[in-house]
């Protein structure tokens, strides 16, 4: 697992090369959005579980045949599994956001979501709407809270989207 300042040295030590002008740039980046990045991660602790409500809600109300006989969020089991893989997103998304780095999205959430969404026809798009949506919410809280620049929050939700959807192929 890696976050901006240990990629960044293990990257510079493996060539044995001191930090040059572009890793002092990205270091002062991380730096810089700091206060932010913990804020955002507070913000995203206390509100958690409204979150991932609200935006399966609001998921559910924008693509109403997941819950309908035949879609894949139907019966209060896959309703529940879908509601726990939102809170997944959400929650290893705001240690990305501290980490500044996608490495723990990619070793804890990723790997072999392909294989396991295939086989049980766990649906892509949707998937992607819901992270979205919940990235808006987080957006519009930070946004509420003072936050200017919030494409750090972009990031994670973006980078998990990405991922997802190529492995859908
Ligand atoms: C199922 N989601 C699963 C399963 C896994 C994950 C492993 C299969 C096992 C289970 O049912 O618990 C995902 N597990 C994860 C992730 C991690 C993990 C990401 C990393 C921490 O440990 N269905 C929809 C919606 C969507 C959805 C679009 C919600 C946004 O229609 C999700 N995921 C969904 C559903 C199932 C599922 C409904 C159950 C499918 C089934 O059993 O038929």
């Amino acid at each position: 697992m890696q976050d901006t300042v240990t990629s960044l040295i293990s990257n510079y030590d493996t060539t044995g090369r001191y930090l040059d002008s572009s890793a002092i740039d990205s270091l002062r980046t991380y730096f810089t959005t700091g206060a932010d990045r913990v804020k955002v991660a507070a913000m995203i602790s206390a509100n958690a579980a409204e979150i991932s409500r609200e935006a399966g809600k609001q998921l559910f109300e924008e693509v109403p045949e997941l819950l309908r006989p035949g879609g894949n969020a139907y019966t209060t089991r896959r309703y529940a599994a879908c509601l726990r893989d939102m809170d997944y997103y959400l929650r290893y998304s705001s240690y990305a956001v501290v980490a500044g780095n996608d490495d723990v999205l990619m070793e804890r959430v990723l790997q072999g979501l392909r294989e396991t969404y295939n086989s049980l026809g766990v649906p892509i798009a949707p998937t992607v709407q819901g992270i979205q949506i919940m990235k808006q919410m987080v957006k519009d809280m930070a946004s509420d809270a003072g936050v200017t620049d919030a494409s750090f929050i972009d990031q994670p939700f973006d980078f998990i989207c990405r991922e997802v959807s190529e492995l859908s192929v």
